[in-house]
Formats: C-alpha cells, structure tokens, sequence
C-alpha cells in the first residue's frame, strides 16, 4: 500500500456535500439558453408588482439587485422590474434531480439526500487521503456538467458540517477541501450562524452574553460545556462541539423503498359506500397480511372513477409495525375523500403500504 493509500490515520471520515448553484433557475437557463446572462427569477406570477407568492429562486444576475429565495415575489419586481419571471416547473426539476444524483450515486452508495439539489458522500472507505477525494469530487462535476450542463459546488471535510461549509465557500462553481489540521481555524473565524442550529434567536442570546454585535465562533469558544448546557439545554453541548468544528451525524444512506399493494375493480360501477367500505377493508386485510413483521411508515389509497380518472391519496406516519386496525384508521379517511369530493361512480380502489428497510 503506498503511503497516499494509508487509511485515514486517526480514523477520520472523510465527507463530501454536492450542492447545484442556483438550481431551478440554471435549469431554466439551459432549457432557455436566450435567457442566459439576463437576471431570472423563479417563483410566484410578480402580476407586474402585485402577484402574491414568493421567489423559489433567482440567478446570479438577479442577486445583484437584491433578489433572494423566499422574498415576496412584489418586493423582487421592485427591485428588478425588468427581470425575467418564470413559474416553477417542480416536476422537470425532480426530474433533473434524480438523473443528477443517479450519476452521483455511481461514485459511492453512501449517499444522504438533503433536498433536490444537495446530498452529502461518506468517502472514508473510498478514499486514503483528502487528495483522493478532491479528484472523486472533480470527477462527479466533470461528470454532471458533461450529462446535464448544470454547474455545482462541492465541499469536502471530515464531517458534515464542515463538509456543507466547505461547499458554501466554494459556491458557485467550485470544489474547497478543508483538512482536518485547518478546521479549527477555519470556522474560528466565522460568524455563529454558520453552526447548524444556530438561528437569529439563538445569535441574539450569544450576542447578549459576549456582549458583541456579529460573534465570532472564535468568541463562543470562551464558553465551557456546562455554560452552553446552561444557556440553551440539551443543545448546548452539541454547539460546544460544533463550536470546535466536530460533528459526529451519520451520512445516513437511504434504503429502497418497497411498497405493497392491492387493487379491486368492482364488477359494476358503484357509489354505495358500505360495498366500497367493505371491500377496502379487506384489501386492507390482505395487504397486512403480506406485510406483517415489515415496519410500515405511509400507506396509499387509489381511486378510479367510473370514466377512467385516477387518483391517490397517501399519508404518511413514523415507521413501525402496525396492526390492521392502524391501517384501517390511516387509509379510511382517504377513502372518504375521494367518495365524497365526486359524485362519480368508482371502477377500482386500491390499497398499498410504503415499508421501511
Ligand atoms: N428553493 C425554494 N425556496 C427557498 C429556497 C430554495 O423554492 N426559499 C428551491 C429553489 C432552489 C433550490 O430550492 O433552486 C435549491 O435551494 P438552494 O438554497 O440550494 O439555492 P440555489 O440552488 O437556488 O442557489 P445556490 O447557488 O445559492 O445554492
Ligand atoms: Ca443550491
Ligand atoms: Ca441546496
């Protein structure tokens, strides 16, 4: 084994977090190249400065006028009348998202979805030094520009904060490294904020305490454990670490989601809800019955109308293992739903479970 193949000698992880740059609207620019270099926003109808709504989010361009996500789409026009104003076409997106991480995903099953556009990597069986996993990075942008034509950031470090730090230092465009050995000096001087769990309130409180209008973590070093423990409770200690630039969370890998389900078409269409009732309880039943011993976490309702129409309802709950009597009490009232918001006959209803693991 060559010196650069040694495992990561103090048994350090190695993370990786991937994030799109200005996702939704660089999507939008590569589907409308004429847009590109013009500010573009993505969100509510502005109704030239009176739609209601919000900005899902903007390009680079646009923030240059003060554009951001989450800004009431009339306060956008304002401030950038002459911007283009697209909706948000979530369904090409999640589209788009899923190829994004599919290719991801080739380059390490470890991989913890955040949202659409960001994911974190666990590298460390992968990869002997932080070179090794800079290159992996380089290759996963390679790789996504040359399939997509989408740019990312990637932020590489020994755990996930760092890790999505990195990223944020890197944007947009970018991949930044931070080594164990400069991570301590890296969020030392770094506002408070940056630490997950961090709010405007929680600031406010380290503002008062240390007495300083924008804290530096450096400055909440001063505070022992028990002081933080004190001031904020259970979520004292974990800043106390972070505040040192430690986070111990798991890239926590998703499993295949595996669904189970039943349907019955009824001989005749029908609207009587006692038959409809009774034969969606024993599509519960059978439904259980091939999932017992499966922790269940959502179940799913079908409904056909008499022309053809489907459509589903689902809910979902903490994973367990449920008796019938729980999926009859979640699925029932889906199945009302649909019964009572039509006057249409129903063809077919179905049933399905969602399991966990
Ligand atoms: N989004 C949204 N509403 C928000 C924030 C985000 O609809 N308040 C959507 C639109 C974004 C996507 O989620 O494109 C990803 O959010 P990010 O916070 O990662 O922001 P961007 O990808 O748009 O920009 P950046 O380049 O800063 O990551
Ligand atoms: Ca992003
Ligand atoms: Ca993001």
């Amino acid at each position: 084994m060559t010196s650069s193949k040694r495992k990561n000698k103090k048994g350090e992880r190695v993370i990786l977090h991937i994030d799109m740059d200005y996702f939704f609207a660089q999507i939008e620019e590569r589907e409308n190249p004429q847009f590109r270099g013009k500010p573009l926003v993505v969100g509510a109808d502005p109704k030239k400065g009176k739609g209601r709504g919000v900005v899902s989010t903007s390009n680079y361009e646009a923030r240059e006028y003060g554009i951001k996500s989450g800004m009431p789409i009339s306060r956008s026009y304002k401030l950038c009348p002459d911007a283009i104003f697209l909706p948000v076409n979530m369904d090409l997106y999640k589209k788009v998202s899923e190829r994004i991480f599919g290719t991801v995903k080739e380059f390490s099953s470890k991989i913890e979805r955040i949202s659409l556009d960001e994911a974190y990597l666990d590298l460390s069986k992968k990869v002997g030094s932080f070179k090794e996993a800079e290159n992996i990075g380089k290759k996963i942008k390679e790789k996504i520009f040359e399939k997509e034509n989408l740019t990312c950031s990637i932020g590489i470090s020994k755990n996930k904060m760092m890790a999505k730090i990195a990223c944020e230092l890197a944007k947009p465009k970018g991949i930044r490294v931070i080594t164990p050995e400069k991570v301590v000096g890296i969020i030392s001087e770094m506002g408070v904020e940056v630490v997950p769990g961090i709010g405007p309130k929680t600031k406010d409180k380290l503002r008062k305490k240390l007495k300083k209008r924008d804290p530096k973590v450096r400055d909440a070093q001063i505070f022992s454990k028990e002081e933080l423990i004190n001031f904020f409770g259970k979520r004292g200690g974990e800043f106390y670490e972070k505040f040192r630039g430690k986070d111990s969370s798991p890239v926590k890998e998703e499993r295949e989601v595996k669904t189970i389900g039943k349907e019955h078409t009824f001989q005749q269409d029908t609207k009587n809800p006692r038959k409809i009732t009774s034969i969606f309880k024993q599509l519960i039943g059978d439904v259980y019955r091939q999932a017992k011993g499966r922790k269940v976490k959502g179940v799913t309702v079908t409904c056909r109308y008499e022309d053809f129409e489907t459509h589903t309802k689902q809910t979902s709950f903490p994973a367990g293992e449920y008796d019938e009597r729980f999926l009859i009490k979640k699925g029932t009232p889906l199945l009302l739903k649909f019964l009572t918001q039509s006057n249409k006959k129903v063809r077919l209803i179905g049933f399905r479970v969602t399991l966990y693991g």
